[in-house]
């Protein structure tokens, strides 16, 4: 018997690494089936463009008149917005007002998060530190779940004409609101499959709806050392044939950048408030901190009904 060459050994390694990956969010899938089994033929085939593109004209639903009233988001033209994703996946362009992202940011100050999506590690985030040592592990990510939704800033970013006028032009008439969240990403020594539950450091694309459309917001300054979100223009609608006929929503960097383009590649820094909304199946990451935590919202937009967990964001664990 012979030893295999030492490049198998790396492609077995990284399998290995890529079925954990898939393991770690099975018990999230069986929760998606049992409660709609509609879920199945989605994640099995909204990953190809074919039948995307058949699943939009069998159930675009035409747009109704925009929504009525002011939008905090002064001086946003609505078809910029949707030109924008349209051609690119993503428009970079937004900015809280300072009241509003200053509320949000003393408002998940004050309030108890939830390490690693586990409700057994809660902690403020100015205690990080004590809380990696009292729970004796690293904790990556802190999300504030349904408390999220405790904050009137908060939810007058969720309610603003803006969002959901955008989304339904982009997606249909029948765009509704799946995801309301915010969350901590702390610098620390994070273990792969932490990073993986977290979304982070890993280019992927979000396959929790048909079509699906996501309103960011930097709640602090971010910064290289800050663990910004990545997003690559254009691969929301250009996708190499391997991309779609995978049960992988992960791709390594250099795969995804070599295709897709490395000056495609926008860094989303800005100060405390700035935003950006994207089409999540456009390849995507967060990056984890290297030096300050970020505190980050989303707003998501989906066009079926909204399954319990999505709302808050939160994968199922076992
Ligand atoms: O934390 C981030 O910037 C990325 C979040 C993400 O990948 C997602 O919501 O799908």
């Amino acid at each position: 018997m012979h030893n295999p060459p030492a490049k198998d050994l790396e492609s077995i390694a990284r399998q290995g690494g890529r079925f954990k990956r898939m393991a770690v969010r099975i018990p999230t899938y069986l929760t998606d089936l049992k409660e709609n089994p509609a879920w199945l033929p989605m994640f099995l085939l909204a990953r190809t463009l074919p039948f995307r593109q058949m699943h939009w004209f069998a159930t675009r639903q035409a747009v109704e008149v925009p929504v009525s009233g002011t939008s905090m988001f002064e001086g946003v033209e609505r078809r910029t917005v949707v030109d924008a994703l349209r051609a690119d996946g993503i428009y970079p362009g937004l900015m809280l007002p300072d009241r509003i992202q200053r509320e949000i940011a003393e408002f998940a100050c004050n309030t108890g998060c939830y390490g690693n999506f586990n409700r057994k590690l809660e902690f403020v985030a100015s205690e990080h530190a004590e809380a990696e040592a009292r729970f004796g592990r690293p904790i990556l990510s802190g999300h504030l779940f349904e408390r999220s939704l405790d904050c009137d800033a908060v939810m007058a970013v969720q309610r603003d004409p803006l969002l959901i006028d955008v989304a339904r032009q982009y997606l249909g008439g029948q765009a509704k609101v799946i995801t309301t969240r915010i969350w901590w990403s702390f610098p620390t020594q994070a273990s792969e499959a932490d990073r993986s539950l977290a979304s982070l450091d890993k280019y992927h694309f979000d396959l929790d709806d048909w079509r699906m459309l996501k309103f960011f917001f930097n709640l602090v300054d971010v910064d290289e050392g800050t663990g910004p979100h990545v997003f690559v223009k254009g691969s929301h609608r250009r996708r190499r044939v391997r991309h779609q006929l995978t049960l992988l929503v992960g791709h390594p960097a250099n795969e995804v950048l070599d295709y897709y383009g490395q000056g495609n590649a926008l860094t989303l820094t800005g100060r405390a408030g700035s935003g950006f909304v994207e089409d999540p199946f456009g390849f995507h990451m967060g990056t984890v901190p290297t030096r300050k935590p970020r505190l980050m919202m989303e707003v998501g937009f989906g066009v079926s009904k909204p399954s319990r967990r999505r709302f808050h964001g939160e994968p199922v664990l076992r």
